[in-house]
């Protein structure tokens, strides 16, 4: 099956505020701690091996990435967005005010965001940090919870972490519009529905802001 995800490409690199581009085409996000997959998720939702650079080691990943989406000839129809991860143990304390600057304001402010996936390693479920970022989301925001790493558990193990984690979820955060599923960048388990709904989400964006244009 082909996917908008397919043609992603990287488009550019900010590490202050005062760089986003224009917020023009709708944009998805990947946020979450730091190691948890989220550069391992993109690339294979964009069948890439790396666009976006995943690594071993923790807080690789210091600014925001955008990948572009669309036919390449043309302007963007959107942009996958590879966040900074948080509570990476040994951050300074610097480094998380800037991490607070940059991800969490883009969070809370960016009006382009059409959805934001929160990358969590199944193995550690839901996280004090994890929790304290869902509920700083905005109500009304679309939110994906990728269980990654799923891989590393048998299926018993891999559907208990699932009721455990939708539980967790269900007791402290209230959104409206909250998708979780288990997933693997290394198996693939879990992606293709994964990609049907990223894409679902900038089309139907995209719907709505040349709607609004009109
Ligand atoms: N077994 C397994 N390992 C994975 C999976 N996804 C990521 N990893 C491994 O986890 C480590 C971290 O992956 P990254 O994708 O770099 O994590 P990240 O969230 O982007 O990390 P930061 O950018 O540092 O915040 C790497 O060693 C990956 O190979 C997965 O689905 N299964
Ligand atoms: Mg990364």
């Amino acid at each position: 099956m082909s996917s908008l995800l397919f043609t992603a490409r990287f488009a550019t690199t900010v590490a202050r505020l005062e760089q986003l581009p224009a917020p023009q085409v709708p944009e998805v996000v990947f946020v979450g701690r730091s190691n948890a997959g989220k550069s391992s998720a993109i690339n294979r939702l964009c069948q890439r091996r790396r666009l976006a650079f995943a690594s071993k080691t923790p807080g690789r990943t210091q600014a925001l990435n955008f990948f572009a989406l669309g036919p390449e000839a043309l302007a963007p129809t959107g942009f996958l967005v590879d966040a900074p991860g948080y509570g990476y143990a040994a951050t300074p304390a610097a480094v998380r005010a800037g991490w607070d600057r940059l991800a969490g304001r883009y969070l809370e402010a960016r009006t382009c965001l059409a959805g934001v996936v929160v990358v969590m390693d199944c193995r550690r479920g839901v996280t004090a940090l994890d929790r304290q970022l869902l509920e700083f989301l905005p109500a009304g925001r679309a939110v994906l919870v990728l269980l990654t790493k799923s891989d590393k558990l048998g299926n018993a193990e891999r559907s208990r972490t699932l009721s455990n984690v939708r539980k967790a979820l269900d007791d402290v955060i209230c959104h409206d519009d909250l998708t979780l599923t288990s997933f693997s960048a290394n198996t693939g388990l879990g992606v293709e529905p994964v990609r049907v709904l990223i894409e679902q989400w900038i089309v139907e964006a995209n719907r709505a802001r040349t709607a609004g244009a009109s």
